[in-house]
């Protein structure tokens, strides 16, 4: 496709990055699993990445890279990562959720104005936070949070023009409590599906709608299974570069330099090539048929307050986490 021009990067991936004389093997061979194609920002930073860190370690730490729920869904992956079956995955906030209750509070609805003050607030002291309960709850992460985009509705319906069309609104939402409570606040029937059958899930009926950012939209092809896009910017999510513990820590501090830094730039990188994709797709996926509209998020956001959601998940995570959330936000409830 178009957007997300595969690149020989893809199919290099399955082999080590060997360089003339060094034929021996990597001392340290991590696998790294995420749930988004060949040619998606996430693979083509991370490629850029693991080639940086072979170069960098002379070849003694190779990262081998499984893209698109090649090992499991998101929800299998994270038991795998928790395992040690698998070194690295790049996991939603939102969905690590169920093991980090915290880790969700980013797609607080309608929470961030703009990527400006995601960055702010998971750079900062709230991101800080939650890697500090990621840690305490056995799980290594690293610093920089990647970027899944600010997220809008799609139906096979009706376009959402606001708070009336959501009621019973069967949506595909991700596997965790935040979005089921979200969309319930908001008077729709979510049913909790992983990524991996989302397009399949569509196709087929059991779910009417979905909600993701244009670039994951446009990934997976979601506009050939869906009629309308309603731009409702509704939450924003992030993806945590999660490691498994024992395997971070049987590599010496000089690999893990040189392993954290690249993946820390490549979250930088990829954060700039998606924030650029999320706002310039709409023309692209109005070719392939998508119909655009604005709807009215002040009066959906009225909802949501209206039926406490803010006040009942303020409670959830904490004043702690609140309050370093809606210094960044201003007040929510
Ligand atoms: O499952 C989704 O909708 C996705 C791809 O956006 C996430 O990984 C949270």
């Amino acid at each position: 496709r178009r957007r997300f021009v595969a690149t020989a990067g893809g199919v290099l991936l399955a082999a080590p990055f060997l360089r003339p004389g060094m034929a021996h093997a990597a001392e340290y061979s991590y696998k790294y699993a995420n749930n988004f194609p060949v040619g998606h920002p996430m693979n083509t930073q991370m490629e850029a990445a693991a080639k940086r860190i072979s170069e960098e370690t002379d070849g003694r730490f190779e990262l081998k890279i499984f893209p698109n729920n090649q090992l499991g869904s998101d929800t299998d992956t994270l038991n795998q990562v928790r395992s040690g079956a698998v070194e690295f995955f790049t996991l939603s906030g939102l969905i690590l959720s169920s093991l980090v209750p915290v880790a969700s509070i980013n797609g607080m609805g309608f929470a961030f104005k703009d990527i400006d003050q995601v960055w702010q607030a998971m750079d900062g002291e709230l991101g800080a936070y939650v890697r500090e309960q990621i840690r305490a709850n056995r799980l290594e992460v690293m610093d920089r949070i990647f970027n899944n985009g600010f997220r809008q509705i799609t139906t096979s319906s009706r376009p959402i023009e606001g708070p009336d069309d959501l009621a019973g609104l069967k949506i595909r939402v991700p596997v965790s409590p935040l979005w089921t409570s979200m969309f319930q606040a908001l008077g729709c029937a979510p049913v909790s599906i992983n990524w991996n059958e989302v397009y399949t899930s569509l196709q087929t009926g059991v779910v009417d709608a979905q909600e993701n950012p244009l670039s994951t939209i446009d990934v997976g092809k979601l506009y050939e299974v869906q009629t309308y896009c309603s731009m409702t910017n509704h939450m924003w999510d992030g993806f945590w570069m999660l490691a498994n513990p024992r395997a971070w820590r049987a590599l010496p501090d000089d690999l893990q330099e040189i392993v954290a830094r690249n993946i820390n730039q490549a979250a930088l990188d990829q954060r700039e090539d998606l924030t650029r994709l999320n706002a310039t797709l709409q023309t692209e996926l109005e070719k392939d048929g998508l119909i655009f509209n604005k709807p009215d998020t002040a009066a959906i956001r009225d909802k949501l307050r209206e039926a406490g959601f803010y006040n009942e998940w303020r409670s959830t995570y904490g004043d702690e986490a609140w309050a370093l959330l809606e210094q960044v936000s201003g007040s929510l409830a």
